[in-house]
């Protein structure tokens, strides 16, 4: 297990949800410095964003046993108060920085940064930051990742793309995991799918198992890894 440290959010520091223009333009210049430095630092970052429980950190998972001996990885895992995805990455021997929200429901470039400073961004290659599970306010709040990914799973019903527009508009490559319980759950992943390329032609779709692993190959081709 290998945990850094924990960022944790002071009182009043996090950016409230009541959006002003200049929250978001804070934000934005936030998310700005930090492209730049992992730019300088030749580190390539990708946000994790999705659905609570829709496999998130599975994927990461899978993304990390697959790509570890290719490049140095580390990972930020936002949660509200718990180290708990944190620490089952951490199994997997890449460095782990779990960052707490308190009660907010979505990481912010601030948070970041403050993670990025206990990073050794020297001897980090590829650095994934799970968010906090959310389809709405992780959209609002760029963190000058260089990739997007949005995961979704089957088991959220037929109108989990439909009913969350915003998040897909940036996203680079949509995930829909837990095609395995597609049946089951009664959806048709080729609607999913459909519902993704209507908000945005360009983001990639890709179907996922990621207790298997099936589909995990596709993501990371997707994300040219
Ligand atoms: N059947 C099935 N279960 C899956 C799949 N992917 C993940 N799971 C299970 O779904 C549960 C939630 O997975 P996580 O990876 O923790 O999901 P998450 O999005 O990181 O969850 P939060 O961080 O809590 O929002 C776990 O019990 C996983 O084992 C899948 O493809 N199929
Ligand atoms: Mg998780």
């Amino acid at each position: 297990m290998k945990i850094n440290d924990v960022v944790k959010a002071e009182e009043g520091e996090i950016f409230d949800i009541e959006l002003d223009e200049n929250i978001l333009k804070a934000n934005a210049e936030l998310a700005q410095q930090n492209r730049e430095l992992l730019r300088k630092q030749g580190v390539k970052a990708i946000d994790v964003m999705g659905s609570i429980g829709a496999g998130k950190t599975s994927l990461i998972e899978k993304m990390v046993q697959k790509l570890k001996t290719h490049y140095r990885i580390a990972v930020f895992k936002g949660d509200l108060t718990t180290t708990i995805d944190a620490e089952i990455i951490g199994k997997h021997g890449v460095n782990v920085v779990a960052i707490n929200t308190g009660k907010e429901c979505h990481l912010d470039a601030n948070l970041v940064q403050k993670a990025l400073r206990r990073l050794d961004l020297e001897a980090t290659d590829l650095l994934f930051i799970e968010n906090v599970g959310n389809l709405i306010c992780p959209a609002e709040f760029p963190l000058g990742s260089e990739k997007r990914i949005v995961v979704i799973s089957v088991t959220e019903g037929p109108y989990m793309v439909v009913k969350h527009p915003f998040i897909f508009m940036d996203a680079d490559v949509a995930v829909i995991n837990k095609i395995d319980l597609a049946e089951a759950m009664g959806v048709d992943i080729a609607k999913l799918q459909n519902d993704v390329k209507k908000i945005n032609p360009k983001t990639k779709t890709v179907t996922t198992n990621c207790r298997t692993g099936k589909g995990v190959d596709q993501v990371i081709a997707a994300l040219n890894l």
